[in-house]
Formats: C-alpha cells, sequence, structure tokens
C-alpha cells in the first residue's frame, strides 16, 4: 500500500509548510480582500469560517488534492454503503444510517439494516412516551420523575452531552441524572437525591461486559430491591440498551425491556441510536427526531458538496495541516455557548479515540504526527483561564470557536457581550499586536520612555494563531445534530488523510486487562511478584493501609 509521504500532494505540502511558516495572516488578509467569502461554507444549520488559517489558495488547492489523492470520495461511498471499513474489528460503519431518512434503505450483506433501525427507533418512542405521559409507573404504582443513565465512555458521552446542551427544551417533569464513573462517589450522590420507587434504571452498555457498568448497575439494583423488598420490581425499574441480550437477560433484565444495538455502531458514534434514549425521555421523541434530522442534514452536505465547499472535509484537511505539517501539538475547542459545557470532553473522545494512533491501515509504523491532543473549555471561562497560553505561550494552539446569533436565554445584553469576546478573541489570535503598535499605545497614553521600555515586550502578541468559527443561529436539537455530525465526519476525513483505522480502540484494552488481573490481586491479598517494583510498590501500599 502506498504510504501517505509517498503522495505528490503530501510531498508539496511539506515544501510549501516552509514556506507557509514565514507568511503571517495579517498579511494574507491584507493581500485579499474576498479571504472571509472565499474561504467560509454556509451550511443549512451553522456559518463555518475557516480563513482565519495560516493558508494560501495554494495551500487550499494543495489540501484539495490531498483529498484527492486519499480517495476520499470514493472512502465515504464505502461508509455509507456499509463496507467493512473497521478493518481490525472487521464490522461496518453505520451510524449513518440511524438518521438516514432518505427513502432509500441501508442495504448491508443484502439485509436491509433500515428496517431494524425503525423498529428500534418505534421502541424507544413507546417507551419514553409512556414514561413521560406517566403511563409507566414504578412498583408501587407513583409515576417515574427520575431517570438514572448508567453507563461509560460512548455509552455515556453522547447522552449526556446532548441532554446538558438542550436542556432548555426539557420540561424539566422528568430528571435525568448520569452514573459513568466506578469511583463510588458518584453513584452515591446520585442515590442519596432519589426515591427507589420514582426512579428508572437505564443500563447502556453494547457489550454488556464492561466492569464499571456492570458494578454500577448491581449497586442500583441492589438499592431498588433492599427498598422494595421485592424482585419483581425491577421490571419496573430496570432497562437496557444493549447488542448482547444474552447477559442483559442473565443480569435480570426482562427480555422487553431490552433496546436494540447492533456492532456497526461504534460507542462514541451511538448517541444516535437506542443509546440516545435518555434525550427522548428526557427532551421528548420529537425532539430526539430533530437531532436526528439535523445531523441528516450534515449527511447531505458530506455526501453532495464538492470537496472545495465541503466542510468536514476542509476541517479535516485544516486539522492535519495545523498539526501534521505545521507542528501543532494540540487543539482547543471553545464554545461560547454554557450549554455545550461538555462538547469539549465529547469531542475529547470522539477524535482522540479515534484517530490518536501510530499503525497505519496496514500494520505500519506512521511517521507523522496524527492527532492533536484535544482539549478545551466554555469560552469565557477559558478567557479568564488558559487564554494567556493560547495567546502568548510558546506553542500554537489551533482553536474551534463555536457560537450562536441568538441566545438560549436572552437576558439583558448579555448576549452581544458574549459575543463580542467570541468575535474579539479570534481576531486578537489572527492579529496580535506588535511591539511599535505596543510602543505607540504607551506613548499616547503618557508612559515614559524607559517604563515603555520595560513593558513593551511583555505586551508583544505574535499572532498568527489559527481559528475556525462555527456560528449558529440558535442552539436547537437540529442545529446540535448538524454540529456533532460535522465533527463525526471531520474525524472519518482525517482518519482517511493519516491512513488510520479510526473505528476501533485497541489503546484501551491495554489497562483494562491489566486492572482485572491486579482487582483479582488485590481481593485475594496476593500481589504477583512479576509486577515491576513500582507497581507492587503501589499495591503493597494500598494494602497496608487499607482500613478494613
Ligand atoms: C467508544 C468505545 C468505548 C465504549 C465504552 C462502553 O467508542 O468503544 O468508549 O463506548 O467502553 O462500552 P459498552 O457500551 O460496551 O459498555
Amino acid at each position: 500500500m502506498t504510504s501517505r509521504t509517498s503522495l505528490p500532494s503530501w510531498q508539496k505540502l511539506t515544501a510549501h509548510a516552509e514556506e507557509m511558516k514565514q507568511q503571517h495572516m495579517v498579511d494574507l488578509f491584507a493581500k485579499d480582500s474576498e479571504r472571509f467569502s472565499k474561504y467560509s461554507i454556509d451550511t443549512s444549520q451553522f456559518l463555518f469560517d475557516y480563513s482565519k488559517n495560516v493558508m494560501s489558495d495554494e495551500t487550499h488547492a494543495l489540501l484539495l488534492n490531498l483529498a484527492k489523492e486519499c480517495d476520499v470520495e470514493a472512502w465515504r461511498e464505502k461508509m455509507f454503503t456499509g463496507e467493512r471499513i473497521n478493518k481490525t474489528e472487521n464490522r461496518s460503519v453505520l451510524h449513518t444510517a440511524l438518521r438516514n431518512h432518505s427513502s432509500t434503505p441501508t442495504i448491508v450483506d443484502g439485509k436491509n439494516i433500515s428496517e431494524g433501525v425503525q423498529k428500534a427507533l418505534n421502541h424507544v418512542k413507546a417507551f419514553s412516551d409512556k414514561v413521560r405521559n406517566g403511563e409507566w409507573l414504578g412498583y408501587s404504582g407513583k409515576r417515574i420523575t427520575d431517570v438514572v443513565s448508567i453507563g461509560v465512555g460512548g455509552s455515556n458521552l453522547g447522552p449526556q452531552m446532548v441532554t446538558e446542551a438542550l436542556n432548555e427544551y426539557a420540561n424539566d417533569e422528568i430528571q435525568v441524572h448520569y452514573v459513568s464513573n466506578v469511583d463510588g462517589t458518584q453513584v452515591a450522590n446520585v442515590l442519596r437525591e432519589l426515591t427507589p420507587e420514582t426512579t428508572l434504571f437505564i443500563v447502556s452498555s453494547k457489550t454488556f461486559t464492561t466492569s464499571e457498568t456492570m458494578t454500577n448497575a448491581t449497586t442500583a439494583m441492589q438499592w431498588l430491591v433492599a427498598s422494595s423488598f421485592n424482585k419483581s420490581a425491577i421490571a419496573k425499574h430496570f432497562v437496557a440498551v444493549s447488542s448482547n441480550k444474552e447477559k442483559a437477560t442473565a443480569f435480570g433484565i426482562e427480555e422487553e425491556n431490552i433496546f436494540d444495538m447492533w456492532d456497526w455502531v461504534g460507542g462514541r458514534f451511538s448517541l444516535w441510536s437506542t443509546i440516545g434514549l435518555p434525550i427522548a425521555i428526557y427532551l421528548g421523541f420529537d425532539y430526539f427526531v430533530e437531532l436526528l434530522e439535523g445531523a441528516s442534514e450534515m449527511d447531505y452536505h458530506f455526501c453532495n458538496t464538492p470537496l472545495e465547499s465541503n466542510a468536514p472535509v476542509i476541517m479535516a484537511l485544516l486539522s492535519v495541516w495545523n498539526t501534521t505539517f505545521l507542528g501543532s501539538q494540540s487543539q482547543v475547542i471553545l464554545p461560547y455557548d454554557q450549554s455545550l459545557h461538555m462538547l469539549p470532553a465529547y469531542l475529547q473522545q470522539a477524535e482522540m479515540e479515534s484517530n490518536g494512533k501510530s499503525t497505519s491501515w496496514d500494520g505500519k509504523q506512521i511517521s507523522y504526527t496524527t492527532v492533536p491532543a484535544l482539549w478545551g473549555e466554555i469560552g469565557i471561562n477559558g478567557q479568564h483561564a488558559f487564554y494567556q497560553y493560547l495567546h502568548q505561550g510558546n506553542t500554537i494552539v489551533p482553536a474551534d470557536f463555536i457560537g450562536s446569533v441568538e441566545s438560549l436565554i436572552p437576558v439583558d445584553n448579555h448576549h452581544d457581550i458574549l459575543m463580542s469576546n467570541f468575535f474579539a478573541q479570534t481576531q486578537a489570535l489572527m492579529q496580535g499586536v506588535t511591539e511599535a503598535q505596543v510602543r505607540e499605545e504607551l506613548t499616547a497614553k503618557g508612559m515614559p520612555t524607559e517604563e515603555i521600555d520595560k513593558v513593551a515586550p511583555h505586551k508583544v502578541h505574535k499572532g498568527n494563531r489559527p481559528s475556525n468559527t462555527i456560528l449558529m443561529q440558535k442552539l436547537t436539537p437540529k442545529a446540535l445534530g448538524s454540529l456533532v455530525a460535522l465533527y463525526e465526519h471531520k474525524i472519518f476525513v482525517q482518519g482517511i488523510l493519516l491512513q488510520i483505522c479510526s473505528f476501533d480502540q485497541w489503546g484501551v484494552e491495554l489497562g483494562k486487562g491489566l486492572a482485572n488481573n491486579i482487582h483479582a490481586e488485590l481481593t485475594d491479598n496476593k500481589i504477583s511478584e512479576h509486577h515491576d517494583s513500582s507497581t507492587k510498590g503501589l499495591m503493597t501500599f494500598y494494602k497496608k493501609n487499607q482500613i478494613s
């Protein structure tokens, strides 16, 4: 298989990157008054401006050539038609089939999977309606007031991020809580506030073998049974989302209370599936459908827009440009929207678990940097914390700014103030401030020259720090669906460009296996001699100091 580094576009980009490292975006903007209109894309749900990147027309053309030489369009076709592109697990990758609202069903290996998807959606609708309208009752005949979703990783982050993002759309008659951590503090804190008679548990686990989830589910079940004194209460209070019916029923969940999942949906791409059940219960099924529709609109954009104006394709190309060619090591996600506070954590898993790898499709070591470390925080809070580093640190951190024209809850002039900061920050990161500008400003303020000499170097901002801006009209279920799908497709294209299998996560397995062995040793109090001295020393200290 040809390695990416031998592609003509790759080699040209490598040479071109050296030239572009000498360019400043201020000059690029000064030279081209059309830069914003050329380098922004209006999708149906938001405006995507990528003009504030260290990129020229030549860069743009070379990047598009890279996409073509990597056969992005052919790979896209393979994904949407169910080819087993998850090579290391021999699976199709079909989260897009979960939001396929076209009249053409998704057929895989001669099987119409859209029928199963529709059946599962009907199950979600029927059940979420019953819980919401009070038809579904707890063991003592009371309606459900609280739902606890137990799951971790891909079975937690998506639903939790969405319910928190869209809580303005919920009527709050039912509260949804999440338990993901095996640290007993979390489950204890959640249960402390709840009444067993009116609490419904959703155990979300595709495999139904994840030990953290099983431990939390067992604790929840004991809590319920201790209150009801009756195991039959489980049928009224426990449902599961899983592709492993056998394990779920063996755990004690009634078969009709198990929601279908499929192996062609990866955990971190699963919020559109029955894993989204907590979303449907919290917001109502209609909003869940709107979320799917928003994602479907992005699928349409991704499949039908030429590469040069295709938002996820451009986003992926820019990530590779900034990271692999220009040398950035991290990327920051900055939502200027309180409701999107979990988006950085969600995208962290989506991108880093997908493409944080160093082996190519054909099992060879990759010589170039693949993906950046993703991190982030609500914009304004970040401004008063780590933006110093973004503006004047020694490393360049490309940023994604995400905001809305309209506020979810308009309060006086808050939104204009918020968005003024949003625009100002992208401008400041791009333009910076030269020493001459600093001196001029301080002189105008009347500062003596010797003081200016001292302070001026500290006030210089080099600028030339790249950012993308995503501007929605308003954070709606549709807009959020589209935004998440934008990143999903970016990650897919990024994987293709970097020659990475984006849909496995072998790096998560190693620690899991070791933890199981160590747990057995801690329980039996038999610490193996085979551990390195550090691990053995730490385990011994832990055991010795445990209070039994
Ligand atoms: C995501 C990963 C991982 C997974 C969790 C939970 O893509 O596969 O985060 O979602 O490990 O797995 P289960 O749903 O099987 O419990």
